[in-house]
């Protein structure tokens, strides 16, 4: 088993929502066990002109192999509506592979760490809720110095209804 960590996006039709249903599609993969759910957090869209976006990050432990896990992912996204209209667009859910184990993936459709986790505050702080303090990625780079370089700025985080 290797724990991955997949980051979750909505903003559309009722965000918190659509990650609650994701999080229960996530514990139903076959070979996989879901080991926790962040804490939800809100901020506007990195592009203008969007809904402001409802993210969190999901912990699993799975045999699944990676391309067989984003194979399951798209479905799981497809599942709960979401339309590929633009680049970028509005979406009902959005799943991620943040971290798959110790492994560094570089395939033309996936690349594992996830390119823009470093950037992402709406994903880093979720995802220190979750891995140990002393996390380290793949190539080296340790979870903490992300978090100092990528300030609190612009996140929300709710209370858990
Ligand atoms: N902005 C936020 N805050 N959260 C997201 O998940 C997100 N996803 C995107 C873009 C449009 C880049 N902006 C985002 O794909």
């Amino acid at each position: 088993m290797e724990r991955i960590y997949i980051g979750m996006g909505s903003n559309l039709c009722a965000p918190a929502e659509q990650l609650h249903s994701a999080v229960q599609a996530l514990a139903q993969l076959p070979r996989t066990s879901l080991a926790g759910m962040s804490s939800l957090y809100q901020s506007d869209s990195l592009l203008p002109g969007q809904p402001r976006y409802t993210n969190a990050v999901a912990a699993l432990d799975t045999d699944l192999a990676p391309l067989a896990l984003l194979d399951a992912l798209q479905a799981i996204e497809n599942s709960q509506g979401r339309e590929r209209l633009e680049r970028w667009g509005p979406r009902t859910l959005d799943l991620d592979i943040l971290l798959f184990g110790d492994r560094l993936i570089d395939e033309p459709r996936l690349k594992v760490p996830h390119y823009q986790l470093q950037e992402r505050a709406f994903v880093l702080y979720p995802l220190a809720e979750l891995a140990p303090a002393d996390l380290h990625l793949a190539d080296g780079r340790s979870l903490r110095d992300l978090l100092k370089a990528c300030p609190f700025v612009g996140l929300e985080r709710l209370l858990q209804p």
